[in-house]
């Protein structure tokens, strides 16, 4: 670990090199709202989203591919193939939120999908669409339409990439849901091996990279908490902070509340507890 050279950071996440081949991708227990990190870490978030990308991982080798090499014994540190990423961020939405429920109501589109009239916020959509965005390197990724994404990695390449997006998103989501939890969108990263062949990279279906609401809160025209962090919004709205840095710390009772959320979040999508 020491000798590893650092070469990227993500909001609650290191990425180091190990060597030529391959990355050591370090999920720390840090946790981020209204896009700013907390001072206070979450007990066990890290070891719970590292060990929900595993879960995932293995479960979608038949659709694809992965860059994950080996767990270690620490719970929150996974070895992966280095791999040449996709200049996109490859976001499938089955739920109309966030971004996407922004530009359906400024456009009636959402990365060039007309969408039928009259959709409500969180509302199921026909079918699960395949929504690109840029990677910013500060600020927001922007979404684009097929024809930009086109121009960043190819026709042929954004096909795949959109089939292969949208089979993980279809089997997540459908497994999710059977056991109480809805995905409302989630966010995927891809790249290439050595040989040009498409392999999924990053974490996949965690609650840092994808909307996770409880089935029975979730209804149309109404915005639901999201599973982990519903506890860290209600306190945080208890007070006048404005969302910008430095966010407040939390009280012990908040930050006992997500922790237990995370370990339901795992408990119920694999049926185990992490190990202690
Ligand atoms: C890679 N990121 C984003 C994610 C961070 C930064 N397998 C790979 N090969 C090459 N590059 C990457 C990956 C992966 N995953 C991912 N940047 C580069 C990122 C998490 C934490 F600090």
């Amino acid at each position: 670990m020491s000798d590893a050279l650092h070469v990227g950071s993500g909001k609650v996440r290191e990425l180091y090199a190990l060597d030529n081949d391959r990355l050591l991708l370090v999920a720390s227990d840090r946790i981020s709202t209204f896009d700013v990190v907390l001072p206070t870490d979450i007990p066990d978030k890290g070891r719970v989203l590292t060990g929900l990308s595993g879960f995932w991982f293995a479960r979608t080798e038949q659709i694809v591919p992965n860059h994950l090499l080996e767990l270690r014994d620490d719970g929150r540190s996974t070895e992966c193939r280095r791999l040449e990423m996709l200049p996109i961020e490859c976001v499938v939405r089955g739920y109309l939120a966030g971004s996407g429920w922004k530009d359906y109501r400024a456009t009636g589109e959402v990365c060039g999908h007309r969408l039928p009239e009259g959709l409500l916020e969180s509302q199921q959509l026909p079918e699960p669409i395949f929504t690109p965005a840029t990677k910013a390197q500060t600020g927001h990724d922007e979404n684009i339409d097929r024809a930009a994404a086109v121009e960043l990695v190819g026709e042929e390449r954004f096909d795949e990439v959109e089939a292969t997006a949208l089979a993980l998103y279809s089997f997540a989501s459908e497994y999710a849901r059977e056991r109480g939890i809805i995905l409302a969108d989630t966010k995927l990263e891809f790249g290439l091996d050595a040989d040009g062949r498409l392999v999924l990279g990053d974490e996949v279906f965690t609650p840092d990279s994808s909307r996770f609401w409880p089935a029975d809160s979730w209804r149309p025209g109404a915005s639901p908490p999201s599973f982990d962090k519903q506890f860290v919004r209600d306190y945080l709205n208890t007070l006048d902070w404005n969302k910008q840095a430095p966010g407040p710390q939390l009280p012990d009772e908040v930050v006992k509340q997500t922790s237990e959320k995370y370990l339901e979040a795992l408990e119920k999508l694999t049926g185990r507890k992490p190990v202690v």
